[in-house]
């Protein structure tokens, strides 16, 4: 059996104590077999370019091979072209764009000594498994050090129509790349659609019927293979956890009323600021739920060093003052604000206690937390999933109550619909959603992508 490989801009080496972090290491962790190896970036800043060849670390039988990054290409590579530039760009926000040439210089160069650092490593049967946007040239750069591999590259954000892809500078750079790989993932069919229309419209080239491209004799395959969770085991957590110390805490705190909760990265694409107004919004124009609702927003946060993401935090710690300063009694807050990260099985249990679920982000990939959201639900009992029509996740879990994130008044109504829905009426779009949760797992992400790698039907 050939070896499965790998690669992605972080690499969560499981630390001996610490539990496995982030979406694509749990996504990851069926796949990945003992023998495996995941190779990228240590997660370390030194002051000077590191040397090329990567640190070799082991666990549970599988291999991790980490370099560093320097302060600068850290500057240039990470916060500059792949979360200045592709982030936005991959989002819609074209107005956050600010690409400088130097950073996509930067950019190449690190894809370049990726390849450089990863060639060594590879034996003639792996297959190489290339994730997130950070890397979109790195099949490109194996292939020039005469890698001929099956390699493989899963886009976990959006993609865009090539009325907003052509804004990139190097827009035809970029798109090659991505055509050097064997297969090229996206969540739904909307993003495929979207890159097979940029592909035809900025390279000029006619995809095939079976959605493949070929440039210079080689054929690469756009797949559609939707993310998931390992939707048991969170449901399993969830149970864990309700009967754990924190779960009591957090039930006795909301002493009888109901529990509203948010869950996301510290990011502007989350749509924070327009669901926190909805949040206000419900309470002005229903006043029989101030005091009876509180909305828990746990907001991680992450990428500092870009300004848009400080920017977003002032208007978070702004429009959550507000709500608190406007409703509050002295005995129930509205608004509950963390901005550092939950525990995984403390997030099961909270979801598990949430009425309603709210994920409104204003683009999002997938978006698991409303996959785990539904998972954490006690189908007794169950929570509303409120989503927005523009995360990925809305394509598959159609029972949720669906709006559109920009509208802080349809977000508002939605909470309304969430706080007085029936138990017949949650169980019914309960029981759907659990179905495709469970349907579509982490498990059935990874081998349906590797069964495309492979050349065989997922
Ligand atoms: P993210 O933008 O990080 O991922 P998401 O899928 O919602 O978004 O979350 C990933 C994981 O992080 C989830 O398991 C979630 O529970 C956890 N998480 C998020 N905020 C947290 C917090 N405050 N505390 C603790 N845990 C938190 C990118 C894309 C998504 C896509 C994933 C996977 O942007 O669209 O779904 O990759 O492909």
């Amino acid at each position: 059996m050939s070896r499965l490989v790998i690669v992605s801009n972080r690499v969560p080496v499981p630390t001996e104590r610490g539990p496995r972090a982030g979406g694509l290491a749990v996504a990851m962790a069926d796949a990945l077999e003992p023998g495996s190896l995941w190779f990228g970036w240590s997660g370390k800043r030194t002051a000077r370019a590191a040397t090329v060849p990567a640190v070799l670390a082991e666990a549970d039988g599988i291999s991790y091979a980490t370099i560093d990054l320097s302060d600068y290409e850290y500057r240039l590579f990470y916060s500059g072209f792949s979360n200045g530039v592709l982030w936005p760009l991959l989002h819609f926000r074209l107005g956050l764009v600010h690409y400088r040439s130097e950073e996509y210089q930067c950019y190449r160069a690190i894809n370049r000594r990726f390849a450089e650092a990863l060639a060594p490593l590879l034996g003639p049967d792996d297959v190489i498994w290339v994730h997130d946007y950070h890397l979109i040239p790195l099949g490109e750069e194996l292939r020039a050090r005469g890698v001929t591999n099956r390699i493989g590259f899963f886009l976990h954000t959006p993609f865009v129509p090539p009325e907003v892809f052509r804004a990139l500078p190097r827009a035809e750079q970029i798109l090659a790349s991505l055509c050097a790989y064997d297969v090229v993932g996206f969540h739904t069919e909307e993003f495929r659609r979207g890159f097979l229309r940029c592909v035809h419209d900025i390279l000029g080239l006619a995809p095939d019927a079976d959605h493949g491209v070929t440039m210079g004799g080689r054929r690469a395959q756009a797949i559609v293979d939707p993310i998931g969770i390992d939707a048991e085991g969170f449901a399993a957590a969830a149970e864990r956890a309700w009967r754990g110390n924190e779960v009591r805490r957090m039930r006795a705190s909301m002493a009888g009323r109901a529990l509203a909760i948010g869950v996301d990265r510290l990011d502007y694409s989350k749509g924070l600021v327009q669901r926190l107004d909805g949040f206000g919004r419900l309470l002005a124009q229903h006043p029989e739920h101030r005091q009876r609702v509180s909305f828990l927003q746990v907001a991680a946060r992450s990428r500092e060093d870009v300004n848009e993401y400080q920017e977003l935090r002032i208007a978070l710690d702004r429009i959550v003052g507000d709500t608190i300063g406007q409703y509050s009694e002295f005995d129930w807050v509205p608004v509950r604000y963390m901005t550092r990260p939950l525990r995984r099985g403390t997030l099961a249990g909270f979801y598990r206690v949430a009425r309603m679920g709210v994920v409104t982000p204003l683009r999002d990939g997938m978006n698991l937390v409303a996959k785990e959201y539904v998972a954490a639900q006690d189908s007794r009992d169950p929570g509303v999933l409120i989503l927005s029509r523009f995360a990925g996740a809305a394509e598959e879990l159609t029972e949720a109550l669906i709006v559109n994130p920009f509208d802080p008044d349809e977000i508002a109504d939605a909470m309304h619909t969430a706080l007085t829905m029936r138990l017949e009426e949650r169980q019914a779009r309960h029981r759907a959603l659990r179905e495709k949760v469970w349907a579509s797992t982490a498990r059935r992400f990874s081998e349906q992508f590797l069964a495309a790698l492979a050349g065989r039907d997922g």
